[in-house]
């Protein structure tokens, strides 16, 4: 048994300090314990995820080079704006690996297309983008599903209600383009940032 002997302070104090050093160690062998760690098939999926993501990005990013130096401002900022968004996303994902105890990764994208036919072709290619991202990521919640992560699943629900969302913006555009027809483009130009102020008021 430990005794304080009078005048031996310095025993004391190291004996206190050791009393506190182990009572920190319990303590973060409980905090450990109490992480519900990501499962590695759905952190395989979502490191997979991230990739896509920032494709996304660079690919919205690429599209709005091409609208800004084809003299179309208001569609090159509502491209602009989604690349951000896609990068965000990609944060998100890396963001929730680490915190669940995995690594994410960070890879190399692939190079998007520099030229695009027209302004039609480009938001088909937006929307049918937009659909893979949507199947990609029901593919993960399936995963989530499969291993008993229902932390991630419930975690993934935020990106399945905006692939929704995402879906629904791509074919509202084309449908204005549709309406407006090729020759309308300076109307359907300046009117387009017009779509994420309703948007963003209706949430
Ligand atoms: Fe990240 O939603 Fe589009 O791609």
């Amino acid at each position: 048994m430990f005794r304080i002997r009078q005048g031996n302070c310095k025993e004391y104090v190291d004996h206190f300090l050791s009393l506190l050093f182990s009572y920190f160690c319990q303590l973060s062998a409980i905090n450990q314990n109490f992480i519900i760690m990501i499962n590695s098939k759905v952190e395989k999926a979502l490191n997979e995820q991230v990739e896509k993501e920032g494709y996304s990005s660079s690919l919205y990013l690429a599209m709005a080079s091409w609208a800004e130096v084809k003299g179309m401002p208001g569609i090159a900022a509502w491209l602009y704006v989604q690349s951000d968004e896609e990068r965000m996303h990609m944060l998100k994902i890396i963001k929730f690996v680490n915190e669940r105890g995995g690594k994410a990764v960070v890879p190399a994208f692939k190079q998007p297309a520099a030229d695009f036919p027209s302004v039609k072709a480009m938001f088909e290619d937006v929307l049918k983008h937009e659909q893979f991202i949507s199947a990609s990521i029901n593919d993960i919640v399936a995963v989530c599903i499969a291993e008993k992560d229902y932390t991630s699943q419930q975690w993934l629900q935020w990106f399945v209600n905006e692939q929704i969302e995402e879906e629904t913006n791509a074919m509202q555009i084309l449908d204005k383009i549709k309406l407006l027809g090729d020759g309308s483009l300076y109307l359907f130009d300046r009117d387009i940032m017009t779509l994420r102020q309703e948007a963003g008021a209706a949430e």
